[in-house]
């Protein structure tokens, strides 16, 4: 999930050429999804339509086989070790593979618990690293330890549980799917490798998705996600969209998206913004293995850490080096504005410091013990955007009141089921369905539904997030991976040998 900034001037200059206007949605007709935006139809709701989760498929129905390689990126050591246990969970480890649509939970397909390492950058030299190492221990006093085996297996457990649900959903997706199914069966089907179903209050806290499953398409650049009561988007042979979901454990969230695009057009585009994001981590190791250390006695100069600026410069030099050809004109691949890669938090999807796709002359840097989603985003359009209709998701607010006394009393309530069940991650309405939460709105009218949620909106309690829009025609991707800045190693949590 992209971290949005606050707006750019060049943003606030354009103005969506309404194309007969229909440039938000509303008037578009069946099949025609260039100019395709939020949904903006939160009050109302089709009869009979369940956009509740598939449970009824979540045990048993596994009528395929998807066979699950550990990833490339494992060490030689943790391959070695695999194999030398294989022996002894021989039945048990041989017997189980991922079903599709993945449904057999992690732990039994990890009986001893340990999950793969991502992939591990070196940070440079050995007596770079020592110097790295010291320093830290003071700087990073009170920082949580990355090191912690606990926090580390779970977390590479979530960024298990992440690959195996993209790379189904990279395997079955296809045109005429609706966007309601690709996000209930990318949500069901992590819920069950977590082994929670999240239905209790307070479980969802434990384990479950980090934010509201985005998918994205074409110039809607990121914050899409399908709302109970819409009108559904069928997914198009031409469409580019983008994927990206959170999967969290404890609160630590993995966060990790890729583009989907079924026509050669956008080859191009993808392998751009993918190679930014391959930049993005690398030239980080890069930077941080040239960099010269300084030993002043100050530990906020050792001299290893990356300015994010760098970072950023790199990213944008190696988007703008692609170029991509739709139907006979040539579009320069644009790195977008206004939406940035972040550090996370416990339990919160974006911490302070923000990773900008342009260059900037921000001294911030990234430092030891902190962890980042490195994303990137491309357009062919015009590399600005603004809010869409609609509501992809909402948030607590950092300044929420604990106790408020809202005028409605269903307000107050979901108040309540929103601070049990979510904290502090951003959720969305699919996530307050399933918890039954249209249940016990079920007496009142439709559009009361969304008051109850304005209201919290507008008593500062909840801090809703809109989609991101580029203008109509045009076309972006993403990429993004989580990396967690350990002591010794960058670890790439979420690599995989797809992206
Ligand atoms: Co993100």
């Amino acid at each position: 999930m992209g971290s949005k900034t606050l707006d750019d001037e060049h943003y606030r200059d354009y103005d969506c050429p309404s194309t007969t206007g229909s440039c938000f949605v509303g008037g578009e007709s069946r099949g025609r999804h260039t100019s395709r935006d939020g949904d903006g139809c939160m009050g109302s709701r089709g009869a009979g339509g369940d956009d509740g989760d598939d449970d009824d498929e979540s045990h048993g129905a596994i009528n395929a086989t998807t066979t699950l390689p550990l990833m490339s990126h494992t060490s030689a050591e943790t391959s070695k070790k695999k194999k030398r246990k294989r022996p002894r969970k021989k039945n048990k480890e041989s017997a189980l593979k991922q079903s599709s649509p993945p449904r057999v939970p992690l732990h039994d397909l990890f009986p001893s618990d340990d999950y793969p390492i991502g992939e591990l950058l070196s940070y440079g030299t050995a007596s770079e690293t020592t110097v790295r190492t010291k320093s830290c221990e003071s700087r990073c006093e009170g920082r949580r330890s990355l090191e912690d085996s606990t926090f580390l297996n779970d977390y590479r457990k979530a960024a298990e549980v992440h690959r195996q649900v993209r790379q189904w959903v990279q395997q079955t997706v296809k045109p005429g799917q609706t966007l309601t199914d690709i996000a209930i069966g990318i949500e069901d089907s992590a819920r069950a490798l977590l082994g929670n179903a999240g239905l209790e209050p307070g479980h969802s806290l434990l384990a479950g998705m980090g934010f509201p499953t985005g998918l994205s398409l074409n110039h809607c650049v990121a914050h899409y996600t399908p709302n109970p009561g819409q009108k559904d988007i069928v997914l198009q042979h031409e469409d580019v969209m983008k994927v990206d979901f959170g999967v969290h454990i404890n609160g630590w969230i993995v966060d990790s998206a890729f583009t989907v695009a079924f026509d050669p057009t956008y080859d191009n585009l993808l392998a751009a913004v993918k190679d930014a994001t391959n930049t993005g981590i690398r030239v980080s190791k890069d930077f941080a293995s040239r960099c010269e250390p300084r030993t002043n006695g100050s530990s906020q100069n050792a001299g290893i850490d990356v300015r994010i600026s760098d970072v950023s410069a790199a990213i944008q030099e190696v988007m703008e080096s692609y170029e991509v050809e739709i139907r006979g004109k040539m579009f320069p691949v644009k790195p977008v504005r206004g939406i940035c890669g972040h550090d996370i938090k416990h339990y919160r999807i974006h911490g302070e410091k923000t990773i900008p796709f342009v260059k900037n002359s921000d001294q911030t840097k990234m430092e030891e013990g902190e962890i980042f989603a490195i994303e990137t985003f491309g357009t062919t359009g015009r590399g600005f955007v603004k809010d869409g209709k609609g509501i992809y998701g909402y948030g607590l607010s950092h300044d929420a009141p604990m106790q408020v006394a809202l005028p409605l009393t269903s307000a107050n309530r979901l108040y309540k089921t929103i601070k049990e069940n979510f904290g502090n991650l951003v959720f969305c309405r699919r996530y307050l369905d399933r918890l039954g939460c249209e249940r016990y709105l079920a007496g009142v009218k439709l559009t009361h539904k969304q008051e109850v949620l304005n209201c919290l909106v507008s008593n500062g309690i909840l801090e809703p997030h809109q989609p991101l829009m580029d203008v109509p025609e045009s076309y972006s991707a993403q990429f993004e991976h989580t990396i967690l800045l350990r002591e010794s190693k960058k670890e790439v949590l979420s690599r995989g040998d797809d992206y």
